[in-house]
């Protein structure tokens, strides 16, 4: 699976085929501390039973998300003192413009202050109340824009994207036979095909570009925009080369570059694969779409040469582009995640197989057996995890998939995502040794009472009580 360079050194893991060691050294750290068990309850009970609202300081190790968590380069840091803080004609920008160019070839870079901003503007300007949203499953801020500008989401995934024990190596495939039956008898009526790259909501999992090849051949036949989330697609590249036939020889950048032009445009968050704490960008070919989002950028986000962003924040984010087609940089990523899960399968643990792109996914269904989905069981072991070791994660189930009171089905996961560039194989050893220790306490482990339910996103803030006492492991 690995592809052996000269130039990066490997070694033995608990990864079958070895991992790369880093292609990085550090320079600057953040230090962090665990707080004392006793800390932890209470944090854990002042925070509603919900890892969004712990206070970092009484964190010790954040896998919350890789989502402007990411250590910044020494290059990134010297460009950010060329930032040109011009309201207009920023030079900045134009480099930012010039790197999405070059990278991925869209023609037209609109900059949003991060990725939802850019789902905002998208949908505003593609979603008329009624029409569809076709997509590869949900994300959950991408739907919320789709339904506040009156769409239906309409997940056309494959069956295996749902499926966390099915080892299908391309979960974020979109079920072609599906996609053409809703076009077929309703392409009037969809107002874009979204297909997103190493899909989250699954697990990090990505599509094959024969996939995506197939969905562009038939948004084309039905004349309807195909749009990419490209937030995560450079470790789809990572798996495209290492997985699918016919790529292994082709460079990062190369394929990074084939996915975007199987597209008509992109919305990125930047603040994952780009390596930036705050950033966005819509990006696409036509100029009419593009003068429809540049009417919109300057009535929520800024004039149309920074949208949200200052100059140094732009520069950044423009030699962060280049970076994210760094293979070593992209593949240590990728590898490290593949490694927490190696620790976790061999002891036993519940995991979503393969392992994803940004984090390992416990399969809370499995992990406490004993919770009914009511009892929040994603929501339960994200708190355990909290309390035994420090590490927060996030709830990736029902809190965060069902608005309202719909039936209860589908995924229910824990997240541990790793933010690129800063945790170090003894962090990712101690988390595992966590996990394994919750794991072995896993029946002692209460499930939770829903006490306030925000009407939008709910995930974000809502708060929980324990139906039990979590023990002290
Ligand atoms: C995460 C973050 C953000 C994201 C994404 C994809 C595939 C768009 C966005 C939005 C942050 C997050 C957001 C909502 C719920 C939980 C966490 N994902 N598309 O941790 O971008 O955050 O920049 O507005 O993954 O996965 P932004």
């Amino acid at each position: 699976m690995c592809v052996v360079r000269p130039d990066v050194a490997r070694f033995r893991g608990p990864h079958p085929e070895g991992v790369h060691a880093p292609p990085y050294k550090i320079k600057v750290v953040e230090p962090i501390a665990l707080a004392p068990a006793e800390r932890r309850q209470e944090a854990m009970a002042e925070a509603g039973y919900n890892t969004f609202l712990l206070r970092s300081d009484d964190v010790y190790v954040d896998l919350l998300t890789d989502s402007g968590t990411s250590a910044v380069s020494q290059e990134q840091r010297a460009r950010m003192e060329l930032g040109d803080e011009a309201y207009a004609g920023s030079r900045s920008f134009f480099r930012l413009e010039r790197a999405v160019r070059e990278v991925y070839g869209y023609k037209h870079t609109i900059p949003t202050h991060q990725g939802r901003g850019a789902e905002h503007l998208l949908s505003r300007v593609l979603v008329q109340p009624g029409m569809l949203v076709p997509s590869n499953l949900y994300f959950t801020t991408s739907r919320a824009h789709a339904e506040l500008a009156g769409g239906i989401w309409v997940d056309v995934a494959i069956p295996e994207a749902s499926d966390p024990e099915s080892t299908h190596p391309f979960k974020g495939n979109i079920d072609v036979g599906k996609l053409e039956e809703i076009l077929r008898a309703d392409h009037h009526r969809v107002a874009f095909v979204r297909q997103e790259a190493c899909l989250n909501m699954a697990g990090g999992q990505p599509f094959s570009i024969a996939n995506l090849a197939e969905v562009r051949a038939l948004t084309l036949d039905y004349g309807i925009p195909l749009m990419l989330d490209a937030t995560r697609s450079s470790e789809n590249a990572l798996f495209v080369k290492r997985r699918e036939e016919g790529y292994g020889r082709r460079s990062l950048a190369d394929i990074v570059k084939l996915i975007a032009d199987l597209s008509d445009g992109a919305i990125f968050s930047s603040k994952k694969d780009h390596f930036v704490p705050i950033g966005g960008l819509a990006a696409v070919n036509s100029d009419r779409l593009a003068e429809q989002l540049r009417e919109l950028v300057v009535v929520y986000e800024g004039f149309p040469h920074y949208g949200g962003m200052s100059g140094a924040a732009m520069e950044a984010l423009a030699q962060g582009i280049r970076e994210a087609v760094d293979e070593p940089t992209v593949a240590h990523h990728v590898e490290q995640v593949a490694y927490l899960a190696h620790l976790l399968q061999d002891a036993g643990v519940p995991i979503v197989t393969p392992p994803g792109a940004h984090a390992v996914f416990l399969d809370a269904k499995r992990f406490l057996p004993h919770l009914p989905q009511e009892a929040f069981p994603a929501q339960a072991l994200a708190a355990a995890l909290y309390l035994a070791g420090g590490v927060r994660s996030m709830e990736r189930g029902i809190v965060s998939g069902q608005h309202g009171h719909d039936p209860y089905d589908g995924l229910e996961l824990v997240r541990l995502t790793l933010p690129r560039r800063v945790y170090t194989q003894e962090h990712l050893a101690y988390v595992a040794e966590v996990v394994v220790d919750v794991y072995a306490h896993a029946r002692t482990v209460p499930g939770l009472r829903m006490t306030y339910e925000p009407p939008s996103l709910r995930f974000f803030q809502a708060r929980f009580e324990p139906l039990g006492v979590f023990a002290t492991i």
